[in-house]
């Protein structure tokens, strides 16, 4: 019988140690708010880093607001990196879509931007130059960029 609770002890705190595992995120993937996000270094257009994100089971990152975006930059290897994110125009121009179906609501533009320059920017990069803003870049370009996933649990 002491065999047994024993037994059923080591079942229950196994079973907790589980459901701790699947609230956070895989190896290599930082967890914040309801998230997972991986900054990925090797530079790739839009529609690339776009589709590298969906091979693991993720997007291009959306952010929704101030805190989630903050998190982002904290995660970059260094200050002037401007990686690509979720947001993009390419069905219309001026109608920003992220690439995971979430609203488009929070935003953090530059001052001037978006200004599709040249009418040839539709995606979205985190942090532009000079207040770690956002821009509306040419998507052919090749940048770092983040993915993200919702968290386990
Ligand atoms: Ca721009």
């Amino acid at each position: 019988m002491a065999m047994l609770r024993r037994f059923l002890l080591l079942f229950i705190i196994f079973s907790m140690g589980n459901a701790a595992v699947r609230q956070s995120c895989p190896s290599g993937w930082s967890h914040f708010g309801q998230g997972c996000y991986r900054y990925i270094s090797e530079p790739a257009n839009w529609i690339r880093a776009a589709r590298n994100c969906q091979s693991v089971g993720s997007n291009l990152a959306s952010v929704r607001n101030k805190q989630e975006n903050n998190f982002l930059l904290s995660l970059l290897p260094s200050s002037d990196t401007r990686p690509w994110i979720g947001g993009h125009t390419g069905v219309q121009d001026g109608q920003w879509l992220w690439t995971d179906g979430t609203a488009f609501l929070f935003t953090n533009w530059c001052p001037g931007e978006p200004n599709n320059n040249h009418q040839s920017e539709a995606c979205l990069e985190l942090n532009f130059p000079n207040g770690n803003c956002w821009n509306d870049a040419p998507c052919p370009i090749l940048k770092s960029y983040f993915c993200a996933k919702r968290a386990f649990g």
